[in-house]
């Protein structure tokens, strides 16, 4: 066993778009484990959107990261040592983590995860971004056969399963990403009914009114701005929006400029109900069940970009503003 191992740390909070300078890789040391903990070796690393959040300073629903610290986030690894009763010496664990080769646990919010499907997909699919689309779907957007749905970040880890997930339940779904290939997958592998690049339009509002001429039932906004504008002009009465996320101005320093049409919210009686998955882990066991079986029918689509190294893994997280994603960004820092 190495007494050093590489580390990611944020080294300085970013203005506006985060920078390779941000970060550092450098060496840190391995601690002992004590009793009742265990040690894993990190094979698997997720970036997420919501990271952005926590480089930051000060407190939203989760504690920044600190500077001088390794960044942390969701982990796939495996027990290689252990003084811990149940998490034992081989078993493969899911959890937050640094960014880091290896890390120490005492088991306190560790799954254990069981290797009958790819590993990363408990990051992915099966995992954070997966359960959001699955509980927003069941608790908040419920949405009904023959309804139209329009969702941003369409081609993304939560946007790709929540358009699936829509289209199992009968609903015409309308996406929106950011590139040709993009556009294509969602159009030929997701059978999506209307797509659009919305770097292409001049007006994504008109776009949207082309795709869905008698208006859209609901909107699961991922993006927020110019497209929750765009899906307030074209949603119904008593149309509906899930605020998922905002990744378009996570980046600003400014607020956004658009949706500059709030004032439609009355006049349609909408409904805006945020949410956040952190609320909704009582429904983690019936989610797992139902994106395993429709995973093993074939009737489910996981795609995932994976970016090789712990020392790429600022470059995973920056590529989620660049849209270099299609499906989950995944990092891979060990085979096994
Ligand atoms: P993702 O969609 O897999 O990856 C980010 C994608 O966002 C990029 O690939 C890019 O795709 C798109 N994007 C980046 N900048 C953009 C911009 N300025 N305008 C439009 N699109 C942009 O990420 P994810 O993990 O699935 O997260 C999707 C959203 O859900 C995020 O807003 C995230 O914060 C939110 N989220 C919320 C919760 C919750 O509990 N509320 C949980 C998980 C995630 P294109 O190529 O299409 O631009
Ligand atoms: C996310 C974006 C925002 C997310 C959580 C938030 C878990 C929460 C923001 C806040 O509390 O202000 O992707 O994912």
């Amino acid at each position: 066993m190495p007494s050093d191992q590489q580390e990611v740390h944020l080294v300085s909070r970013p203005t506006g778009t985060p920078t390779m300078d941000n970060f550092e890789l450098t060496s840190g040391k391995i601690k002992e484990i004590t009793d009742g903990q265990f040690m894993a070796k990190t094979l698997w690393l997720s970036v997420d959107p919501y990271m952005r959040g926590r480089m930051k300073e000060g407190k939203s629903y989760v504690e920044p990261f600190s500077v001088g610290e390794p960044l942390q986030g969701g982990c796939i690894g495996r027990v290689i040592k252990s003084k811990n009763g149940y998490f034992k010496e081989g078993l493969y664990v899911s959890t937050m983590g640094p960014w880091a080769e290896f890390f120490v646990s005492n088991g306190q919010d560790v799954q254990v995860v069981d290797a009958s499907v790819p590993l990363q997909h408990y990051l992915g699919a099966l995992g954070m971004p997966g359960l959001t689309a699955y509980a927003g779907i069941q608790r908040i957007a419920k949405p009904e056969t023959g309804q139209t749905i329009f969702v941003s970040s369409a081609s993304g880890a939560v946007g790709s399963m929540v358009c699936q997930l829509c289209k199992a339940r009968g609903c015409s779904v309308i996406g929106s990403s950011g590139s040709s290939d993009k556009i294509r997958w969602l159009k030929e592998t997701l059978a999506l009914d209307a797509v659009i690049n919305y770097k292409e339009q001049d007006s994504l509002s008109q776009a949207l009114a082309n795709a869905a001429p008698d208006g859209i039932h609901l909107y699961w906004d991922n993006v927020g701005a110019e497209h929750l504008e765009a899906a307030i002009d074209n949603l119904k009465t008593y149309g509906r929006i899930v605020g998922c996320g905002m990744i378009a101005s996570y980046n600003s320093e400014e607020p956004p400029k658009a949706p500059r049409n709030l004032m439609q919210i009355i006049g349609k009686r909408l409904t805006f109900q945020g949410m956040l998955v952190f609320d909704h882990s009582d429904l983690q066991s019936e989610f797992i069940k139902e994106a395993k079986t429709l995973l093993a029918e074939g009737n489910l689509v996981i795609e995932e970009t994976i970016i090789e190294g712990l020392e790429n893994a600022p470059q995973a997280f920056l590529g989620l503003f660049e849209g270099n994603n299609l499906g989950k960004m995944l990092v891979r820092v060990a085979t096994d």
